[in-house]
């Protein structure tokens, strides 16, 4: 399978609050390279680099304020002559109050996240950068004729709103690897997200639109993170009514209702008759996930590769979370070959 990786994840080291405790984030940068490693042990991946980052493309799914905060912000953090290694928000704009775009640093932080689960430091912006040019690499990648090609981005993306970051995510790797493939021609794109966690920022990315169609499965948000997106009352809303699923399960879930589910969901996807599918790879459903809770073992993941595979659509592969990290070079590489073995047969 083509693998779009490259190094800068390493740069970004994040923070998240445990309780009152800053500790560092279990979105660490040896998940990836345990991923690299397995895959290279595999030896049947052919790797490439990202091509540069296209921010018109990004504009298409984020607010370009957004971005240019994004992009902006470390520096400007030192600028301002503070010393802790990490910017992070610590007043957001709840229920009540005001929809007011902030002038100042300190409030800006609030205003473009969600979450104290991770933190802007130096290396952030140019790692977020680049997980975001793989994502939009593997799709064209795809457009170019090839089948399947994994996306191993880090940080993740499918928390990421049109203009907020939080849940560890900060651009929304899947949604830019939808929308190029919308520019590039498919006219109805599938993004289905296997993650434990709701995708709530795809969700909130193409809740208005008719032309990308949201499924995900995921543990039920009353008790699980991101709390406030993901329930299955939410279809959609103006062009977009009745583009959106969410199939939530319950904490413990086994493997052989999570894959009925998976049925449902396919089954939900292909009634819209997509050209290309977008998969928001998370490897978190695995049994010994030590911040998730569904229990998903490593057959399981080859077996997701198969199905993946049997949909028959032209497919990019976009990593999102598993903390796992010891196994999770293992379960990946078990999507991907199961994925492989099921396409050549
Ligand atoms: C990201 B992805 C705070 C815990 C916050 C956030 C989970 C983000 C998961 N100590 N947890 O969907 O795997
Ligand atoms: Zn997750």
């Amino acid at each position: 399978m083509i693998v779009v990786r490259s190094e800068t994840h390493r740069r970004h080291h994040s923070l998240e609050l445990d309780g009152a405790t800053i500790v560092p984030s279990w979105e660490a940068p040896d998940r990836a390279e345990h991923v690299d490693r397995a895959l290279d042990e595999q030896g049947t991946h052919k790797t490439i680099g990202p091509d540069a980052f296209d921010a018109e493309l990004v504009d298409e799914v984020h607010d370009p304020e957004y971005v240019r905060f994004l992009a902006g912000a470390w520096s400007r953090w030192q600028a301002e002559g503070h010393t802790a290694v990490g910017a992070m928000a610590f007043g957001w704009p709840a229920r009540r109050f005001r929809d007011l775009r902030p002038a100042t640093l300190e409030a800006q932080l609030g205003y473009y996240s969600f979450a104290a689960d991770c933190s802007i430091s130096e290396g952030t912006w140019e790692a977020v950068r680049d997980s975001a040019a793989i994502a939009d690499t593997a799709a064209r990648q795809v457009l170019g004729g090839t089948s399947v090609v994994f996306a191993r981005c880090r940080p993740p993306g499918h928390h990421a709103m049109k203009d907020q970051f939080g849940g560890y995510c900060y651009l929304n790797n899947a949604a830019i690897a939808a929308q190029r493939l919308r520019s590039g021609g498919h006219a109805e794109v599938a993004v289905l997200d296997v993650d434990y966690h709701h995708g709530n920022g795809t969700q909130d990315i193409f809740y208005e639109r008719d032309d990308v169609r949201f499924c995900s499965i995921h543990a039920d948000p009353s008790e699980e993170f991101p709390y406030f997106l993901g329930h299955a009352d939410e279809h959609g809303a103006g062009r977009g009514t009745g583009h959106n699923r969410n199939l939530p399960l319950p904490r413990g879930t086994e493997a052989e209702t999570w894959f009925d589910t998976l049925e449902q969901a396919i089954g939900w996807l292909d009634d819209s008759s997509p050209t290309a599918l977008v998969v928001s790879l998370g490897l978190d459903t695995f049994v010994d996930d030590p911040i998730s809770h569904f229990r998903l073992q490593q057959p399981d993941f080859i077996r997701l590769g198969r199905r993946l595979a049997a949909i028959g659509l032209p497919t990019v592969l976009v990593m999102e979370g598993g903390y796992a990290t010891e196994e999770l070079g293992r379960n990946v590489g078990a999507v991907l070959s199961g994925f492989e073995t099921a396409r050549r047969g």
